[in-house]
């Protein structure tokens, strides 16, 4: 996986590529902030979310080992966003949504617009719209934040969003570390299990 971060203005784009058959070996991944990392993690992680204690919002997302290479590699199959109560699953292609504790299915929360080889997630929060491109041909993902109100607010493997890269490889626990496994590892979440 790589991200493509361009920053301008108050308009954070964030571009994830999951490429196959990459010969540099993949996923590699960068921040927000344009910090570049691989690393293999497998099963659910946070990929960023609204670094507080009750999150307004949360995306998480699924990685799989490959079964083409003969190398272990992984890839995005599957991820989550949850918007307060609401949320939407994408499994390759099927779109899932509901909410949380039995609460009304509101459509407006989570916009979902599905094309044949094109699903795009876009939510908002306080004056901040998220929108998610999902390619599952190319397990591309990509993602736009525009608006400021999370900077230096969000966690997750994504980093804070703050400008700064060197900061970017913090734990839950807000402790900043080195070493990519502890970090990509640190994100994982432990209440899914996976096969
Ligand atoms: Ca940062």
């Amino acid at each position: 996986m790589t991200f493509e971060v361009r920053q301008m203005y108050d308009v954070i784009i964030i571009t994830m590529y999951v490429t196959e058959g990459s010969a540099s070996g993949d996923p590699h991944m960068t921040t927000f902030d344009g910090r570049r990392f691989s690393w293999q993690g497998v099963c659910w992680y946070t990929f960023f979310k609204a670094c507080t204690t009750h999150p307004e919002f949360e995306v998480t997302a699924k990685f799989e080992p490959r079964v083409d290479t003969e190398q272990f590699k992984t890839r995005t199959v599957s991820f989550n966003v949850t918007v307060g109560n609401q949320y939407a699953i994408v499994n390759r292609r099927n779109v899932v949504t509901g909410s949380i504790g039995n609460k009304h299915v509101d459509s407006t929360v989570i916009h979902i617009k599905e094309d044949e080889h094109l699903i795009t997630l876009m939510f908002k929060s306080k004056d901040t719209t998220f929108t998610l491109e999902w390619t599952l041909s190319k397990h591309l993902l990509k993602t736009t934040i525009s608006g400021t109100d999370y900077n230096g607010k969000l966690c997750g493997l994504l980093g804070n969003a703050d400008g700064d890269k060197r900061n970017d490889f913090q734990t839950p626990d807000g402790i900043e570390v080195s070493d990519v496994t502890t970090f990509g590892e640190s994100w994982k979440i432990n209440e899914i299990m996976c096969d």
